[in-house]
């Protein structure tokens, strides 16, 4: 593969997918309509790396710069579940009408497609409940999404399903849990408390911040997304995840720890409308088919990304009043 469209590359999670594909020389275009959750400083210093501001859902547009590539990885979505409850309309277009504009698009040129989905298209995980991929494959798993984003990304997963079968695009899907590492959007719950933290605040958790979540790096899943788009059999869905589960507490615990505070120093607001308690995926099948595994650990890595957060200052910190002012008007 020589050279690869990136939707989304100036997003946190397609940043680093971008930053892995150039360190094996690969030519890249990088398609973002660069929102304020966008991170394009990622992509300085990276060479091979071409950026057209330009929105995913233009199907004529996207076509046009589709022409020359071997293959496309999409991630351009709206991926905030509180911003989906906000605005869902806004979500709905991006994340399906951009999604069916990716398929015409690798359908025009015959590109081989990679889509990035998420563990949220299953919905909430039963406490004890087998993670995802563990009796069975999560394609052949009931889809149960819960929040306006999540229901997005599902009906993304059955177009890319879809213009497999009908038209035979060569897609592959990989859904993923949680992730974190440098350049997330504040408006997530690692970034938000640790940015608090860093501000002298107290963490904000949701309800009574029991809720689990299973957590990656993000430079684990470009890994994962790059296994599946280079060894990976077309028609095939690809769990990524770590299998450390921890609940949101746990989670503010470590940040506080790593600042040398009392991990007990959180504050619980308002629940999320529909908040889903747990979700988790069982990664073995990725494992042994693509020869992936994550390598990180999330309570080792939380030092690092403190300090990450604290020297990024000049970035997150107008971001940040923006978002906590959001937060705050919902009694979050
Ligand atoms: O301030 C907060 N307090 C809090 O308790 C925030 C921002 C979040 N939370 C809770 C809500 C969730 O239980 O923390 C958990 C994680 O929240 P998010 O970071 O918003 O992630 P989540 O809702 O789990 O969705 C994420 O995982 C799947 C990503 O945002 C999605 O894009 C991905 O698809």
């Amino acid at each position: 593969m020589r050279r690869v469209l990136v939707t989304g590359g100036a997003g946190f999670l397609g940043g680093h997918v971008v930053a892995a594909l150039a360190a094996r020389q690969v030519e890249v275009t990088v398609v973002d309509r660069l929102t304020p959750a966008s991170s394009p400083q990622a992509l300085a210093g990276l060479t091979g790396v071409r950026l057209v501001v330009a929105d995913v859902a233009d199907a004529d547009g996207l076509c046009r710069l589709a022409r020359g590539h071997d293959a496309v990885v999409h991630l351009a979505a709206e991926s905030h579940v509180d911003r989906s409850l906000a605005d869902p309309l806004g979500v709905v277009r991006t994340n399906l009408l951009g999604t069916a504009s990716v398929l015409e698009a690798a359908r025009a040129h015959d590109l081989r497609l990679h889509h990035v989905s998420t563990d949220e298209v299953w919905g909430d995980l039963p406490p004890g409940a087998p993670p995802v991929g563990t009796a069975e494959p999560g394609a052949a798993t009931a889809y149960r999404p819960s929040s306006p984003y999540a229901a997005s990304k599902a009906g993304a997963d059955h177009l890319v399903r879809a213009w497999a079968h009908s038209y035979g695009v060569r897609a592959t899907i990989s859904a993923s849990t949680n992730c974190y590492g440098p350049w997330q959007h504040v408006e997530k719950l690692l970034p938000r408390t640790i940015t608090t933290v860093l501000a002298g605040g107290r963490p904000r958790l949701f309800g009574d911040g029991r809720q689990v979540r299973s957590w990656l790096h993000a430079a684990d899943h470009a890994a994962g997304v790059l296994a599946a788009l280079e060894r990976g059999s077309p028609g095939e869905t690809y769990l990524l995840g770590s299998r450390e589960e921890v609940d949101n507490r746990t989670v503010a615990g470590w940040v506080l720890g790593a600042a040398g505070r009392d991990p007990a120093e959180v504050d619980l607001v308002a629940d999320r409308a529909g908040h889903d308690r747990r979700y988790a995926l069982d990664p073995h099948a990725s494992e042994t088919e693509l020869g992936w595994r994550a390598t990180r650990r999330l309570d080792e890595a939380i030092p690092e990304l403190v300090a990450w957060y604290a020297e990024h200052r000049d970035w997150w910190e107008p971001r940040r009043a923006a978002v906590e002012a959001e937060y705050l008007a919902r009694g979050q």
